[in-house]
């Protein structure tokens, strides 16, 4: 059984992960209009993820005696100067959302709710993988700067990091 400060908390990481999933669904959208598809596709599976990532604690928080909430999210923000900056929007993104995990985990130990910090300790790891793959992206940025053919080849690329990340099993 969840206690009602552990359900709140958790119902507003649900509202977390559903913002995630919003905010890289534009960035998706932002990407394929400007014909970037490796990008796009990169994040349409990124968005598809954090969906993920917020079935599993819907799932949770309902199976614990909980009752998981959906609520209305923040609107994502739909356009961005550069690729560049829109990267730099995902990696700020994650780092807020490792900090609101870290904060979940932090009340679960000070509850003694051994079962949920138990649960969110696959978020915990999930957060590292994320923030270790939005950090590596910069750097390929930042390497190829305002090389058009060096965009060209990294949205190429980019689609085996999708793969990757795929195949490395996010799925709750
Ligand atoms: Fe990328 O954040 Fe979910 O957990």
């Amino acid at each position: 059984m969840v206690s009602k400060n552990i359900e709140k908390a958790l119902n507003n990481q649900i509202r977390i992960e559903a913002e995630s999933a919003q905010i890289y669904l534009a960035m998706a959208c932002w990407a394929e209009v400007k014909g970037l598809e490796g990008i796009a596709g990169f994040m349409y599976a990124q968005s598809q993820e954090e969906r993920d990532h917020m079935l599993k604690l819907i799932k949770f928080v309902n199976e614990r005696g909980g009752h998981a909430q959906i609520s209305k999210l923040a609107e994502p923000n739909v356009s961005f100067k550069s690729f560049k900056e829109m990267f730099e929007e995902l990696y700020k993104h994650e780092v807020f959302v490792s900090e609101s995990i870290n904060e979940l985990v932090h009340i679960s130990l000070q509850e003694k709710d051994y079962a949920t910090h138990n649960f969110l300790q696959w978020y915990v790891a999930e957060q590292i993988e994320e923030e270790a793959m939005a950090r590596t992206i910069l750097d390929k940025i930042n390497l190829i700067g305002d090389d058009k053919g060096g965009l060209y080849l990294f949205d190429r690329d980019i689609v085996n990091l999708t793969v990757n990340t795929a195949a490395t099993g996010n799925m709750p």
